[in-house]
């Protein structure tokens, strides 16, 4: 098994291991190791079936069923199918995933602590993710900023209508309200500075896409707050972007990452990507 670094800010391609075969305990430990110190690592030429994806997914801990039941495979609700394929006018998966920085399900109490995205299709244009680094934002932030913030919690929501910092997708504006009425589970709350639970490093742990307050701050100096922390998070220098080879399966950490899906896909190209979700903890 060979590590190779694939920029300064993060991320390792990890070459020679296949993934559809069970993984011997020793090698599994390596890959934790490196996903530790890497945040995404990057698996690639992989010919997985969705049985495959989901038993090399749940060596990494539990699955979570996303929320969007919709678009998940009707025998395997482990795996969230993101296309932008369309068969008889409707999309065969979410279309819009990853439209804006976030991190996985920051708007469950218990936030997802890594996905897996697996691409079975890719486009010759387009489709790339970025992915940033929140130990570094935090590590850079002046100290005055990181006293500001330190003990403060944040508001997370899944619903769209309530985050004037996102947009709503096309295809759902007719929907939408009905859609976040049925959908949305209750706020979570969680530190705006999180420890992650294996390396003991503090990461920044707002975005753009879940984060819609601070608690216990005024409203006005609370949304300053979140667009000074939220252009601080995603500066050139702590991201990774990704440009997806078929059979890449990545998996990254969401309790030090932020993504983003870049998009940019000609009409007439497919991308067509396989997500399972592993679940984390309470973050403190
Ligand atoms: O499709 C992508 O590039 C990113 C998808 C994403 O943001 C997600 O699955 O949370």
């Amino acid at each position: 098994m060979q590590i190779n670094r694939l920029s300064d800010a993060l991320g390792a391609e990890i070459a020679g291991l296949d993934l559809s075969a069970p993984v011997d305990d020793a090698t599994f430990e390596q890959v934790r190791e490196a996903f530790h110190a890497h945040q995404v690592i990057v698996f690639r030429d992989q010919r997985l079936t969705p049985e495959q994806q989901i038993a090399a997914s749940r060596r990494f801990g539990e699955l979570e069923i996303h929320i969007s039941t919709r678009f998940l495979l009707a025998d395997h609700p482990e795996v969230l199918v993101l296309s932008n394929r369309k068969v008889n006018g409707e999309y065969v998966g979410v279309e819009n995933a990853g439209d804006h920085w976030h991190s996985d399900l920051s708007y469950k109490t218990n936030p997802s602590l890594g996905s897996l995205l697996y691409a079975l299709e890719v486009p010759e244009i387009g489709g790339d993710t970025e992915w940033a680094n929140q130990y570094m934002a935090y590590d850079s932030l002046p100290q005055a900023t990181k006293d500001r913030v330190a003990g403060l919690r944040a508001r997370h929501t899944f619903n769209r209508l309530r985050n004037p910092r996102v947009s709503i997708p096309e295809h759902h504006k007719g929907e939408a309200a009905q859609r976040y009425a049925t959908l949305s589970p209750d706020d979570a709350i969680h530190p705006v500075v999180r420890i992650h639970p294996a390396t003991g490093r503090k990461a920044l742990f707002v975005s753009p896409r879940f984060t819609i307050g601070i608690e216990d701050v005024p409203e006005a100096e609370g949304q300053a707050l979140l667009d000074e922390l939220f252009a601080h998070a995603t500066r050139p220098e702590f991201i990774y972007r990704h440009r997806w080879r078929q059979g890449d399966l990545l998996f990254w950490d969401n309790r030090c990452l932020l993504h983003l899906a870049c998009r940019g896909i000609p009409p007439d190209q497919i991308r067509h990507m396989h997500r399972t979700t592993v679940a984390g903890d309470i973050p403190y």
